[in-house]
């Protein structure tokens, strides 16, 4: 710890509509795929810490679900966790996405983070500028400070290519309470392994499907032992009808296979050990919408 400066550290809810680019922005900084990513809206279900340190700071980001309407109790349950972090973290960083249009539904949250209701400093992320010409992003930026004139700051990145992300990291510090860590420097993440690997095989099955399937899928880890000088993994894929389950299992398998394949490799890379992965399917028709499963599976409403 740098002894000359002063030491800050504090946790910041990430916070948008669905597909804005909240776990892209939080895997660029922390330097690991900690969330899973996909171009579809809904990827990230629950609640995730990103924890940077360095010699100056700590700052302990919360990953949250995309902010939507839905009418399962999976998609109730997801917002709530949304606003429960923005409760209680230190700074909101509320994030858009720049490429597409600011709709009634960008709006209301701004309006509702603008509202009063909650008091912590805030900061606007205008994201995906790598994809906008500076012409449309400035009207952009006014639009915002006008819905909520009240933030902090308002900072356009690109949180794919890595743009304005060291400037808007030195912003919300200047918003974190000046004290010690809060986590251990060394963690990176409050994900156990057996989270991870259920995550990484969902991604991939949210990656190779389409349509409606991928939201009523679901990934439980039955067995994750270590064994010599790896892991053995047996994860269970839940489908929400019959009919889905020879969609992931594709041709002769192959579908099935490459999901394994892929998320095996990104689960040695980011385990740093050996994994032995085994895939089940099992059709459950109301998983997302029955309060019970959705606790087992770690997707309650006060799920961590
Ligand atoms: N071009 C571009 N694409 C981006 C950028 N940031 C994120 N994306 C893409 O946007 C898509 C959604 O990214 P996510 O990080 O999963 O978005 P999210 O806000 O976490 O989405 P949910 O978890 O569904 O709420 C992915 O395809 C990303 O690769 C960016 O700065 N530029
Ligand atoms: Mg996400």
């Amino acid at each position: 710890m740098n002894k000359s400066r002063k030491f800050h550290a504090g946790t910041v809810a990430l916070l948008g509509r669905p597909n804005v680019g909240k776990s892209t922005l939080m895997n660029h900084i922390i330097g690991a795929k900690v969330a899973i990513v996909t171009p579809k809206p809904q990827t990230t279900r629950h609640r995730i810490l990103g924890i940077f340190t360095d010699d100056e700071r700590q700052v302990v980001f919360v990953d949250t679900p995309g902010i939507h309407k839905g009418s399962k109790q999976l998609n109730r349950n997801m917002v709530r966790v949304a606003y429960a972090a923005a409760e209680e973290a230190d700074v909101l960083v509320v994030m858009q996405d720049v490429t597409k249009p600011l709709d009634a539904g960008s709006r209301a949250l701004i309006e509702r983070f603008a509202d009063g209701r909650l008091s912590q400093p805030r900061i606007h992320v205008l994201n995906k500028v790598d994809k906008v010409s500076k012409d449309k992003l400035l009207p952009r930026l006014m639009q915002v400070q006008q819905l909520d004139p009240g933030a902090m700051a308002y900072v356009p990145v690109s949180a794919r290519k890595g743009v304005q992300v060291d400037a808007l990291l030195k912003e919300i510090t200047s918003y974190l309470p000046e004290q010690g860590p809060i986590y251990d420097p060394d963690w990176f993440t409050d994900q156990s392994q057996r989270q991870l690997a259920a995550e990484y095989v969902r991604e991939q099955v949210f990656l190779s499907m389409h349509q409606e399937i991928p939201f009523q899928t679901a990934v439980d880890i039955e067995r994750f032992e270590e064994v010599g000088d790896g892991v053995d993994i047996d994860a269970t894929i839940l489908v929400g009808s019959e009919r889905h389950k020879p969609m992931l299992i594709g041709k002769a398998g192959e579908r099935l296979k490459g999901v394994g394949v892929r998320a095996r490799q990104g689960l040695e890379e980011i385990l740093g050990m050996h994994v032995r992965l085994n895939l089940w399917i099992k059709v459950d028709a109301d998983w997302f919408d029955h309060p019970g499963k959705l606790s087992d599976l770690g997707l309650g409403s006060d799920s961590q």
